[in-house]
């Protein structure tokens, strides 16, 4: 039976210092969802039996059938503790990787987490993430061992075991907490060149001061002593802390509570002949107070119910806890329900756990400034650098407070979808006495007029209704009462998203009207002008980052449940209606557009795994793209986009992930059948130096071999030498001379790591060359300013010919941000590089642009599979022009540009970077051509428009720009191929744990898919080892459920990207000496596993496939049963 009401609940909204926001964070499988049944029981919405076995808060069928929580949900919950009265906001959150974007959402809302821990399985990797997370985003973590049964069932430990064993898993965690601060100490006091500055040594100092603190202590360390661990078996319903038994046994005893608190955990032990606690328990083989005065009391319940089933004994210990256990528990033939009902009622989980979270955890109220100042500075922007208005938003931040004239601050961290039926105006209710009486009456009448005359239910528009009751009057003969049923003629989708927010500052109430604020929105840009606020996130233009709502609902999560509420004050965590056009994952609402947008949420996954999908009847498009937009918005993780092949594609984080996605398309979005390709996972192409050794692992002593495709060009005039190429515009007008040469890998990681940075030098490059007010923050230049130093210095330690070549950097590609560089080596041609064209007034050539447009496309593309390129320097050698008056050299703002074009151009890049969309070559072209143009309308002197000949040549061969833009894609093209060419493949990280009876069979199972094995050590204080290797994200698809089929399901990998690898064969080898023969047979393509990836991303993109289609070419004839 519930206790609580929402009435309650409302009551308990009001007073934030009594209010707890928690989530709960684990690895997959250690009992988060068991725990929060646990907690969910205690407010009787499940009964004490069913508590871990329904898994309340897992309210999606395959949730349910699976046994993974797949999204994170929450629940309000009311605690008494002492006198108190205390309300918690619970969050379930997933374990299994593929969620991990729905940790990140709960984790925003929230000010502190319980880290749940098996403690069989020990520290596990999303544990140590899960930990990352809680970190970053400053909330404070209380740590749960749970699964404590299973030492005493599974692994048969004894107490003192146990006891070690828990030891060192508490060592492990506080391990990774230690690493944490001690990263962040690092980060903070290192400077950019590695050297400490004089600010840093005082800071460093500092923090050592803070970290010896026993406060500070308390805040990353975990330690029983300091009431911050519970130790529970959720399943079994039992749970405790140190303070507990300090408490029994303090009375017992005769000693302090202090002193017990300080001993119960450590190497103490009791003196029996002078009853005083003393150190050295370990050295003494004494037995630790912990074994003697907990673990023996707890193992010895279970000895008596479980183990030796003695009915005699069992009822004993009943009698000594002074326990009322039902007669129907005692006599239950299962020992596990007695158990559950004994252990339940001696040490309730539910209050051991909400005790620490009540005590330990913080309220709203304690929300700390460095907390508060994080999040409102998004984008890189300093807190000081905000107008007085935002910076004053930060005291109602941290008062929290709710009343009428404060300003309404919210954040949205995900668009939760909830079927219509569900929500709580269309659920059923019992009726009222009243309602019963008037249904009663109806249904007399009813019958009494039923023979009477006959009634025709139409069901029509409410225009048709009027003419239709006219029509009615006027009839005669028999009567007729036509009833009409009104029927809206828009339909109402099944689905509605509701906000899952938290409110930090005012008091949001239904129907008022607020703000939503973009990721982009700058409060620093509304004192300067106006702002237009939009009526949805569609008529938004480039730069309108607001729009207005009207809160049409406010709700209280309750599980599976929502419950109505009319307003709801600052610290609750809570779910908005009316959002839907508004926010399409996360974002903020605020009631002043003052505020300025949070920063975003931290992501863990990155997305990987795309499939196209299509309906299986063409006539259903429509209902796809609606199904797709709405699963773009539930799912903070996947990625939708429209491919320039015209696909529909989506990009998740792995299999399980995909899986959802693809049901809940099928099920829930789209409601149609649907066609999904197989996975499409991407390449990488790139160059390297010549290996040193070949295809037999022998030393290459002189020339480098020659493979089929370097052959190619042994007498082609434009290739100069290897990586070099001479290469002339179709009017040869233009010759440009491009080498292609291997990045130093620390560079192109260094670029990876940094595309935000990039993406912002570009966006300020941009504005900065049409003229636009492009201000740098400071935090963005220093920023920069490391990177470019840290680049130097990645280039600087692969020797001499790469020093100094960060001032020549002419762009990074593809997508003006990716690990690629152009270079600028033109003799004559002193371009501001990309770092400068902030600060000099440097000058450009005519078609600058259109260089740089011909790299980008280059390198979005590559030629062995038209896979993006990764890691490759182009240098652009020599740039002249024949028999033409060019180049001419103006600032690009006055030469190539139109200001009109400015705005288009950068949402343009924008859009294509998120939407992974490419820019065709007819678009560049067009762009390129369009600005040329428009320079020569302005500029008479333009020599090109009055060269006659040139005009003719332009015609026949189409737009210079053009024609340059072909020319380098052409030349990009050839020196990349006449080096040796690599395909790179995605690499999984794989984590598994497993017993080692398991071992062997799951080494085949990774050697067999190309997998290589990292790690593979024992657990310490386990019989588990657990391994860690890298696996081919293209070998990767069926991987876990193999796994688990041949371990009969006693292991399951947990699947992360991790790496571009460089797939060491050269696609185009063929054997050419005896032994390479002999290694690889004649037909060693087979072997190749790099051209079979080329040739199947080839013909999956319909490109040419040098294949043998017939190996064995015979005459057909029929064969007749005479011959
Ligand atoms: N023996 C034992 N089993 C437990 C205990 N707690 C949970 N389990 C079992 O562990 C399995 C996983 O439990 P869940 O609560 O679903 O784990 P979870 O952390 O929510 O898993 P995800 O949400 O998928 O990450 C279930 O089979 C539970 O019955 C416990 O205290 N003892
Ligand atoms: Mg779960």
């Amino acid at each position: 039976m519930r206790t609580t009401t929402a009435e309650k609940l409302v009551q308990l909204q009001r007073n934030p210092s009594n209010i707890r926001n928690i989530c709960i964070l684990a690895h997959v499988d250690h009992g988060k969802t068991t725990l929060a049944d646990a907690l969910v029981a205690s407010n009787g919405i499940i009964s004490q039996r069913m508590a871990g076995k329904l898994r309340y808060m897992d309210s999606r069928e395959d949730e349910q059938t699976r046994g993974i929580t797949m999204k994170s949900s929450a629940i309000s919950l009311a605690v008494q503790k002492d006198a108190q009265e205390y309300l918690v906001n619970l969050i379930d959150s997933p374990g299994h990787v593929d969620f991990s974007s729905e940790v990140s959402t709960a984790v925003r809302l929230c000010d502190g987490a319980v880290v749940v821990v098996d403690v069989v399985e020990g520290v596990c990797p999303q544990t140590h993430a899960v930990l990352r997370q809680a970190w970053l985003e400053n909330i404070k973590p209380i740590l749960v061992f749970n699964k404590l049964d299973r030492l005493i069932m599974e692994l048969k430990m004894d107490p003192l075991e146990a006891f070690f064993h828990l030891q060192v898993i508490l060592e492990q965690v506080n391990l990774v907490t230690n690493e944490l601060f001690t990263t962040e100490i690092m980060a903070k006091t290192s400077s950019a060149d590695g050297t400490e500055s004089e600010e840093s040594k005082a800071l460093s100092h500092d923090w050592t001061i803070q970290a010896d603190d026993e406060e500070e202590e308390r805040n990353i360390f975990f330690s029983p002593y300091q009431g911050n661990v519970v130790f529970a078996s959720a399943y079994d319903g039992w749970g405790f802390t140190i303070n507990h038994f300090a408490e029994i046994f303090s009375k017992k005893l005769g000693i302090k509570k202090e002193v017990l608190q300080k001993t119960l955990w450590g190497d103490f032990y009791l003196n029996s002949k002078t009853k005083r606690i003393m150190k050295g328990a370990q050295s003494k083989v004494k037995k630790p107070l912990f074994v003697q005065f907990i673990l023996e009391n707890i193992w010895a319940v279970y000895e008596s119910v479980s183990v030796k089933r003695d009915a005699e004994m069992t009822d004993k210990i009943v009698k000594s806890l002074d326990l009322k256990i039902s007669p129907r528990d005692m006599r239950h033939n299962d020992p596990r329900v007695k158990l559950q009902a004994i252990m339940g009622q001696w040490l309730s989980v539910s209050r051991a756990v909400l005790d620490v979270v009540v005590d330990e955890l913080p309220s709203p109220l304690e929300i700390s400034e460095d907390r508060v100042e994080k999040l409102m500075c998004s984008q890189g922007q300093s807190f000081l650098s905000f107008p007085k208005a935002t910076q004053e938003l930060k005291d109602a931040f941290v008062a929290c407070s709710t009343n009428d004239h404060s300003p309404v601050i919210l954040f949205v961290s995900k668009m939760f979808p909830v079927e219509r039926k569900m929500l709580p105006q269309f659920k059923q209710r019992p009726l009222s006495e009243a309602e019963i009486q008037q249904r009663r009456d109806k249904t007399t009448r009813r019958m009494s007029d039923k023979f009477s005359y006959c009634c025709i239910i139409i069901v029509t528009t409410s225009q048709e209704a009027a003419v239709l009751d006219e029509g009615a009057k006027s009839a005669n003969g028999i009567s007729v009462d036509i009833k009409t049923v009104s029927k809206d003629t828009t339909e109402e989708p099944p689905t509605v998203f509701v906000a899952f927010a938290r409110i930090y500052s005012g008091t949001v109430k239904k129907g008022q009207k607020l703000f939503v604020l973009g990721p982009k929105h700058d409060p620093s840009q509304v004192e300067e002008g106006t702002v237009r606020v939009g009526q949805s996130v569609v008529d938004l233009g480039a730069q309108e980052h607001i729009t207005a709502f009207n809160v049409s609902d406010l709700f209280l999560f309750m599980g599976r449940e929502l419950e109505h509420m009319e307003e709801i004050p600052a610290g609750n965590i809570l779910g908005i209606g009316g959002l839907e056009d508004h926010i399409l994952k996360s974002g903020t609402v605020s009631s002043t557009v003052m505020c300025p947008a949070f920063t975003d949420l931290y992501f863990d996954a990155s997305p990987i795994v795309r499939v196209a999908l299509e309906p299986k009847h063409a006539g259903e498009m429509g209902h796809l793209v609606r199904g797709l937009k709405l699963l773009n918005q539930a799912d903070p993780c996947v990625q939708v986009l429209v491919q320039e092949t015209g696909e529909h594609v989506i990009i998740t984080a792995g299999e399980v992930h995909l899986q959802r996605c693809l049901d809940d398309l099928r099920q829930r979005y789209a409601n149609i059948e649907l066609h999904a390709s197989s996975p499409i996972v991407p390449f990488r192409e790139t160059i390297i130096n010549p290996p040193k050794t070949d295809m037999v692992n022998e030393i290459i002593q002189d020339q480098p071999i020659k493979t089929a495709k370097t052959k190619e060009f042994e007498d082609d005039e434009e290739v100069i030498e290897t990586g070099l190429v001479e290469i002339y515009t179709a009017n040869q007008k233009c010759c440009i001379r491009i080498r292609a040469l291997p990045l130093p890998e620390a560079v192109t990681n260094l670029l990876e790591e940094n595309v935000n940075l990039l993406k912002t030098l570009h966006r300020f490059n941009r504005a900065k060359v049409y003229g636009q007010n492009s201000d740098v923050k400071d935090t963005v230049s220093e920023a920069l300013g490391h990177l470019k130093s840290s680049l130097s210095k990645a280039f600087a330690d692969e020797g001499k010919s790469w020093t100094d070549v960060v001032e020549k950097i002419w762009a990074f590609g593809p997508k003006r941000v990716g690990p690629n560089v152009l270079l600028n080596q033109v003799e004559g041609y002193d371009r501001p590089s990309v770092w400068d064209i902030q600060s000099s007034e440097g000058l450009f050539r005519d078609f600058d642009s259109s260089i740089v447009g011909g790299f980008q496309m280059a390198t979005l593309a590559g030629p062995l599979c038209e896979e993006p390129v990764r890691g490759v320097c182009f240098v652009i050698e020599k740039w002249e022009y024949i028999d033409m008056s060019y180049p001419r050299i103006a600032k690009l703002s006055e030469s190539d540009s139109d200001p009109k074009l400015v705005e288009e151009d950068i949402t343009s890049v924008e859009l294509s970077s998120s939407l992974e969309k490419s820019v065709t070559i007819e678009e560049v072209e067009k762009d390129v051509d369009e600005k040329c143009r428009d320079g020569d309308k302005d500029d008479d002197n333009c020599e090109e428009e009055k060269d006659i000949p040139n005009l003719q040549r332009r015609k026949e061969y189409g737009p210079f720009s053009g024609q340059i833009i072909s020319c380098v894609i052409a030349g990009c093209r050839k020196a990349f191929q006449t080096r040796p060419q690599r395909l790179m493949v995605a690499m999984y990280k794989c984590n598994i744990q497993a017993t080692s009876d398991v071992l062997g069979k799951l080494y085949a199972v990774l050697g067999k898919r190309n997998g290589s094995i990292l790690e593979g050590d024992m657990k310490e204080g386990s019989q588990t080892f657990n391994v860690v290797a890298t696996l081919p994200v293209i070998e990767s698809f069926g991987f876990a459920e193999s796994i688990r089929k041949k371990t009969s399901g006693l292991a399951s990998p947990q699947l992360v990207f991790s790496h571009w690898q460089v797939l060491d064969v050269d696609p185009f080898w063929v054997p050419t000496t005896e032994e390479e023969y002999l290694h690889f047979g004649e037909k060693a393509d087979s072997e190749n596993k790099a051209l079979q990836y080329v040739n199947a991303v080839r013909k999956r993109k319909g490109l040419k496939v040098d294949e043998k289609i017939v190996e064995h070419a015979e005459k057909q004839r029929t064969l007749t049963r005479n011959k």
